[in-house]
């Protein structure tokens, strides 16, 4: 009789050989769960293992089924997120509407120190969560050391103290009566993450929503959940109430769509692609669910001959390849006013192949990977698309030769510039969300306007001019939700930030967010006698 532990032995190294026989892309499937009896299965995964974090606990899925989570920039197994499903949001759900009496009664400075509390563990632990983010996204450690972990500690901080000085409204009718807006938290809220900014673009949206008072039931994208864990450890650290924030990690149809479909989660604020987005949007319309979709962009980044060149050229690389172009926000159209449009394209496309396509953990690489082997192919099926379209490659276009050994199978892609494109193609009309972009000649004002505005999205637009009355003019005419002059991703937290047409619906951001994830009430006093 073979004792327990030998068993399990034998248990764990069947199941190993069982799990190395699975495709990559499949996930480690009930069967195994139903060997884990006394939580075996967790064991059965390599590396690192991504649970759902629900009532203040780290807990297995109910399914025990668990995803792989590929390295991008090795495009090898590193670690297993949670595959979970309604279940899961069902124990979320109920665990933060359990939390919601008394965090929504919790005193505005109480909530504001814990969230304060939260930003400060996240500066301690930048350096841990830089290097978690990205090898988990495949952006360069600098990108995300510089840039995603401040800006989420940042978002805590600014809801934290935005909730220490809000006015509210109050208006005396004639003489007959006194009115005053009430401003209450939601209830539970969901809160559902792309993989392109994961914490920054998180907790941009739990740092409000439970700043107001709301409980959460939150959803990273499965291909990038670790930071999100890990600020669960760092929320339960600074004291957060358990049942308050609840992630669930998981697939966008086995677990967003159950957290968009619950009718106890009275709202949803969601960031991702627009045919996703509209998805949510049809879910929430019957149930008259408060929404906010921040969606795709295909951003004009517009330059007139009287720029400041070398400003517009050194703004263009960021707005076109940051983050790998993996920015909703990001300039993917470059007009240029043609008097300058070839001294611009010779300078831009000589700096653009300057750029370092390397290891994202390498303190001199620019460009680190694409977050996963269908979004590069994707990059590459409208590289490919843009020379049918007949456009011409002037920089990049290829992947890179190896990067080094440990990167030999990730997912690189030099950045590309494109020219020679009609304006109204596919390849200018569609979000590629990759490190390519266009760049077109134009001859007017109307005509580069135009140009801008034929286009189903309404997100960003950046313009380069030394003329104060152009800028004011044209900044007026263009659809989008934001304009930058003669700058890129400045970003003040208190202006309201998304955009129109198919780049979204409603606002994030200071005043807006704060409105958001609360609901106004009017009081109305008659006056007596
Ligand atoms: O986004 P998805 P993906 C664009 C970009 C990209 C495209 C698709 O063009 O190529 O969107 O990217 C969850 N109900 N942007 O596939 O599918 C999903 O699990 C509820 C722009 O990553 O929109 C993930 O957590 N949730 C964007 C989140 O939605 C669902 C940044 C986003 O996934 C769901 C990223 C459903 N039915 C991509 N299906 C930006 N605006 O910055 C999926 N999800």
């Amino acid at each position: 009789m073979r004792s327990l532990a030998a068993t399990k032995r034998a248990t764990f190294a069947w199941a190993q050989r069982l799990r190395n026989a699975i495709p990559a892309s499949a996930r480690v499937c009930e069967e195994l769960a139903e060997l884990d009896a006394s939580g075996f299965a967790s064991q059965m995964t390599c590396g690192m293992q991504i649970r759902n974090f629900i009532a203040g606990e780290f807990v297995e899925p109910v399914g025990g089924c668990y995803l792989e989570n590929i390295e991008p920039a090795t495009g090898k197994t590193y670690s297993h997120v949670a595959d979970s499903d309604g279940r899961d949001v069902e124990l979320a759900v109920t665990a933060a509407e359990k939390a919601f009496g008394k965090w929504s009664r919790t005193s505005a400075a109480e909530r504001s120190r814990i969230l304060l509390r939260i930003a400060d563990l996240i500066d301690r632990d930048t350096e841990r969560l830089a290097r978690a983010e990205s090898v988990d996204t495949g952006k360069p450690l600098s990108l995300a050391r510089n840039l995603d972990i401040p800006r989420a500690a940042s978002n805590f901080r600014f809801f934290a103290t935005a909730i220490l000085h809000t006015e509210s409204e109050a208006h005396i009718t004639d003489n007959v009566a006194f009115n005053y807006t009430l401003r209450l938290p939601l209830g539970v809220v969901g809160l559902i993450s792309p993989w392109n900014l994961p914490l920054y673009l998180l907790t941009w949206k739990i740092a409000p929503a439970l700043a107001c008072g709301n409980t959460a039931v939150a959803k990273p994208s499965e291909l990038t959940p670790v930071t999100a864990s890990l600020l669960c450890e760092i929320c339960r650290e600074a004291g957060l109430p358990e049942g308050v924030l609840n992630v669930v990690q998981g697939t966008g149809q086995n677990v967003g769509a159950a957290i968009t479909l619950h009718p106890k989660v009275v709202a949803i604020s969601f960031t991702g692609g627009t045919i996703t987005g509209r998805k949510v949007a049809e879910s929430c319309a019957p149930m008259f669910k408060k929404v906010s979709l921040e969606l795709g962009g295909k951003n004009p980044n517009i330059i007139f001959a009287d720029a400041d060149l070398d400003a517009a050229i050194t703004g263009s690389l960021r707005s076109s390849f940051a983050n790998q172009g993996q920015v909703c926000l990001c300039g993917s159209r470059v007009f240029v006013e043609r008097p300058a449009y070839q001294s611009f394209v010779d300078r831009f496309v000589e700096k653009t192949s300057e750029l370092s396509v390397g290891d994202p953990l390498e303190q001199d690489t620019d460009q680190g990977a694409i977050v996963s082997k269908n979004q590069l192919e994707k990059v590459k099926f409208y590289v490919d698309l843009a020379q049918q379209e007949g456009g011409s490659i002037a920089a990049g276009g290829s992947a890179p030769e190896a990067i080094n050994d440990r990167c030999r199978g990730g997912y690189f892609f030099k950045p590309t510039v494109i020219t020679d494109l009609p304006v109204s193609c596919r390849t200018n009309r569609e979000e590629i969300f990759g490190p390519v972009v266009s760049v077109t000649p134009f001859d007017s004002e109307d005509e580069v306007v135009a140009y801008a505005n034929d286009c189903d999205y309404g997100l960003a637009s950046s313009l380069w001019t030394q003329s104060l009355n152009r800028a004011h003019r044209v900044a007026e005419k263009i659809h989008t939700g934001t304009v930058w002059i003669n700058c890129w991703m400045l970003r003040d937290l208190r202006v309201p930030f998304g955009g129109m047409k198919q780049s979204g619906v409603g606002r994030e951001g200071g005043d807006e967010a704060l409105r958001f994830f609360t609901e106004p009430k009017n009081v109305c006093i008659a006056k007596q006698g």
